[in-house]
């Protein structure tokens, strides 16, 4: 059994669900053969968010970390490439902390990779039938954020963990007059099982293209 720990957030943006925690939810309410699945809500808070995905780590002991956040408007499931060490808030946070261009971790690398194999990870979703794509950025709101503090946790204090971002479309309950792409959490759920799996049994990442030209 592979321990694999799923977040998701909590809604945020006037929104009243988060699509990335329902589908974690489910997905970790019937885990994918040979994977334990724990999930973990967090906040939409800078610091907070890291709090609590740091105490869930202590607590599940995982192999595996998979933080999930929704990315509206984006069409597809986006496996993220990279963490970035800044905060640059477009809108405030839950707790209304607005920060620009400030350092994660100061001093820190000014960026780090997923430690998960994010091509494989693409090509598994595909393979079920979903639409999922590399990401070469998760922003510079808290899913940035809450990604670099996992990257730098594993690079700096737990080197056998392994770790990655995904974002998630906008659920169709919460665009139904706006005209916006959306994808139904059963399939989001369905996506986060396979990427699961994937991140369990592929240590070397596949080597095809997965880039883009902006
Ligand atoms: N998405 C936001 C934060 C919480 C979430 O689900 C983001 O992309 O930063």
């Amino acid at each position: 059994m592979t321990r694999v720990l799923l977040t998701g957030f909590a809604p945020f943006d006037g929104e009243s669900t988060n699509p990335s925690w329902q589908a974690v939810r489910a997905a970790a309410d019937e885990p994918p053969t040979g994977i334990e699945a724990f999930a973990v809500e967090l906040p939409c808070v800078y610091g907070a968010s890291v709090a609590v995905l740091r105490a869930a780590i202590e607590e599940t002991r995982p192999e595996i970390v998979l933080c999930v956040g929704q990315a509206g408007g984006r069409p597809d499931i986006t496996v993220e490439r990279i963490a970035v060490n800044v905060d640059d808030a477009r809108i405030p946070d839950a707790s209304g902390a607005e920060p620009v261009d400030e350092a994660i971790v100061p001093g820190g690398p000014a960026a780090y990779f997923s430690t998960l194999p994010v091509k494989a990870c693409v090509a598994a979703v595909r393979a079920a039938g979903l639409p999922a794509s590399v990401s070469n950025t998760a922003g510079t709101f808290v899913c940035n954020h809450v990604f670099y503090a996992l990257a730098h946790l594993i690079a700096t204090e737990l080197p056998d963990l392994r770790g990655g971002f995904v974002h998630v479309p906008y659920a169709p309950e919460q665009v139904v007059d706006r005209g916006r792409p959306s994808l139904p959490v059963g399939a989001v759920a369905r996506a986060l099982r396979e990427i699961a799996v994937t991140a369990a049994h592929t240590r070397t990442d596949l080597r095809v293209a997965g880039g883009a030209t902006h």
